[in-house]
């Protein structure tokens, strides 16, 4: 039994509003959301960084990419969107399934500092 909590939103052992996926990759929303409408988009495969990913596999998830943001821009019509990924509890992972985070941005005050690192 995995101890890796996005590896149960992809077996469905844990609740998680997704908004895409497929038999690759699941995209879902943030539980502690940056601004409105972040969601992370992860492998469906454990892999816990991205120096893991074959070349198939960064494949697959890249693109899914531009569908996201499209969907998202569509949804809650940003005004930019910050798309980024944290490599290593230095780089500010806490969850150590790969993850790409999709942030829609709104103006300065919508709570994303440039400095910004969860932990
Ligand atoms: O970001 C880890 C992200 O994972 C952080 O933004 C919270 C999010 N998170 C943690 N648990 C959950 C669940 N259960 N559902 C949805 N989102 C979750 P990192 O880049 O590792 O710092």
């Amino acid at each position: 039994m995995t101890s890796c909590i996005f590896c149960k939103i992809v077996e469905g052992e844990i609740p998680s509003e997704k908004i895409y996926e497929d038999d690759h990759v699941v995209a879902f929303m943030d539980v502690t959301p940056v601004t409105k409408g972040h969601v992370l988009l992860i492998p469906k495969t454990h892999r816990e960084n991205l120096y893991e990913f074959s070349e198939t596999e960064a494949a697959n998830l890249f693109a899914v990419a531009p569908k996201i943001a499209n969907t998202l821009k569509e949804t809650f019509t940003p005004a930019g969107m910050n798309i980024l990924q944290n490599n290593g509890a230095p780089a500010g992972q806490a969850v150590f399934h790969f993850h790409m985070h999709f942030i829609p941005r709104y103006d300065e005050t919508d709570g994303f500092s440039s400095n910004w690192n969860p932990q």
